[in-house]
């Protein structure tokens, strides 16, 4: 059954957010037939920036707009399929006689094939900080030199990306494993109340835009309060379907996010993708209190930026685990040397028990061997250890199973919340587990708004409509039967104690096997 939440959720799970059909009105697009450049859909805003109507316009081809020396070389330069050879291309328009204007041009093939050109007005070179750029690249390049962390990394990150575009507020944004994400790094005008640190929910984000951020890795939305412009004919005229903008630096954000812009108090906005591995790690998000534009050229400067800053930040996620990971495995080294000292795998096991404890930082451990328990450190009680692994060996069929909240599966936990609230169990075989425990701690998250009012339905003109929430203000969630997450490394590091076990056990095994020969 599916509660209305669900409905909720799914709604914008499946928003067509690339389908609108509406584009920003601060450029011009064009749809192009490739074998004549003859341009067959426009946005409708034409008449602005050239004086011709988009009626008028579809009857022309690009070399009646456009030098057509310049069009002769795009042509070229369209036969090699690679359309980086083009993009950006300067086009100069002819506008009121001898008067020309100048667009940066960027063409892209849609997934039907479509040839799309998408146009805005050139701004005059003076204007583009491309020396700060090349001080940016620069200053990051001291500061990884200068070793510095991760937090301090991203901090400079948010600060430089500040100083070469000049947005109000720039924060850098990650995302936790459940796509809900937090501002890590934040530079902004002294007047503006910080982000820092705030949680904010994954419905803020929709799949279908979390998804377009993995294929399109930056985005400007310069005037957050101007109206979208429509497509001329709506449809596109040879195959009758809403044009795909997936690739579009023009389209118009979704009217719901335009509304979450104004709610926050933002006049312009420009979102930075940073991926790992194909997947979306977290994004650059720079804010503008008032509109704000941003060159195609520093825009690209920008996303080129997040590639090579990226690349850095998840080198120093990986050192991090690096020596993390080196610890562990020496200190399964100890335990395995104990082990194979010891006449049975639980004497080495209990002989090494700080080792076994630092294995997966935890503070308390219960070997379990038949309906023996050996109890190290805080641990429950036996008699709850016994029927806690009752319930394991009926609910989880897993070799490995871990949680930081077993009150919240497991409600008798509840009463042992202090020294348990975090499992991690291994099963060495049907009868031998190895039982880890983490205390509770209680945790505040500071959340942009109440998360379980992330967003409403509101019924405009008998439709319901998804609204973004209003509020924005701090919202504190106290979490409570929890301990400090298990990371992947000590789960990895629970693991490899189990397979150096069973080696053992069956080498003993077979040293007995020889022995009774
Ligand atoms: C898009 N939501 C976004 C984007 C960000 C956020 C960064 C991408 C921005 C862009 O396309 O330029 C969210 N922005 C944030 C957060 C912070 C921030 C969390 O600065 C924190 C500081 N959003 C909602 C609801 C809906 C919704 C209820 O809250 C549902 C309809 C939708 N958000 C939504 C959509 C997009 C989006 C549809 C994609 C916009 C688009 O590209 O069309």
């Amino acid at each position: 059954v599916k509660t209305s939440q669900d409905i909720n959720l799914q709604r914008l799970e499946e928003l067509q957010i690339h389908l609108w059909g509406k584009t920003q009105p601060h450029g011009v697009l064009f749809v192009l037939d490739e074998s004549n450049l003859k341009i067959v859909q426009t946005s409708s805003n034409t008449k602005q920036f050239f004086g011709i109507t988009p009626e008028e316009i579809i009857k022309l081809t690009l070399d009646n707009i456009f030098d057509s020396f310049q069009i002769e070389q795009l042509k070229t330069g369209l036969e090699s399929n690679n359309l980086d050879f083009i993009n950006p291309t300067k086009l100069w328009a002819r506008v009121d006689g001898d008067n020309y204007v100048i667009f940066d041009g960027v063409f892209h093939r849609n997934i039907e094939g479509f040839l799309i050109l998408e146009l805005e007005p050139a701004i005059s070179q003076e204007n583009i900080p491309f020396l700060s750029f090349y001080h940016l690249a620069k200053a990051s390049i001291n500061q990884l030199q200068s070793n510095a962390n991760l937090t301090d990394f991203c901090q400079i990150i948010v600060k430089e990306v500040r100083k070469m575009t000049g947005f109000d507020r720039v924060m850098l944004y990650k995302f936790d494993e459940d796509d809900h994400g937090e501002v890590i790094a934040e530079d902004k005008l002294e007047e503006l109340e910080p982000y820092l640190g705030l949680h904010y929910p994954a419905s803020d984000i929709p799949l279908p835009a979390r998804r377009l951020f993995s294929s399109n890795y930056i985005r400007l939305i310069p005037n957050a309060k101007a109206e979208g412009v429509d497509l001329f004919p709506k449809l596109h005229p040879v195959n009758d379907t809403a044009l795909d903008l997936t690739h579009s630096i023009l389209r118009s954000a979704s009217p719901c996010h335009l509304e979450y812009l104004h709610n926050m108090g933002v006049g312009a906005s420009l979102t930075i993708s940073l991926i790992d591995e194909g997947k979306l790690w977290g994004l650059i998000a720079c804010h503008h209190l008032t509109p704000k534009y941003v060159p195609y050229e520093l825009r690209k400067a920008c996303e080129f930026l997040g590639q090579v800053v990226f690349a850095e930040i998840s080198a120093k996620e990986e050192t991090k685990d690096y020596d993390y990971r080196m610890k562990l495995t020496a200190i399964q080294g100890g335990l395995i040397e104990s082990m194979t000292q010891a006449n049975t795998f639980i004497e080495g096991l209990i002989k090494s028990n700080q080792n076994l404890l630092d294995l997966t930082s935890s503070q308390g451990v219960v070997v379990c061997v038949g309906d023996e328990y050996k109890l190290i450190g805080k641990t429950p009680k036996e008699e709850d250890v016994k029927y806690l692994l009752q319930w394991l060996k009926k609910e989880i069929n897993e070799d490995v199973f871990s949680t930081p909240s077993l009150p919240n599966l497991y409600a008798d936990a509840r009463n042992f919340k202090d020294v348990a609230s975090g499992l991690l169990a291994v099963k060495i075989s049907h009868r031998n587990y190895i039982l880890w425990f983490r205390p509770e701690v209680i945790q505040t998250v500071d959340w942009g708004g109440d998360p379980s009012k992330a967003y409403e339905m509101q019924n405009i003109d008998g439709n319901l409509k998804l609204c973004p929430r209003k509020s924005f203000e701090l919202w504190k969630e106290t979490v409570r039967l929890t301990s400090l997450s298990w990371k992947p490394v000590e789960i990895k590091a629970a693991l490899g104690l189990k397979e150096a076990i069973v080696n053992i056990i069956l080498r003993q095994a077979d040293e007995l096997a020889q022995l009774a020969h």
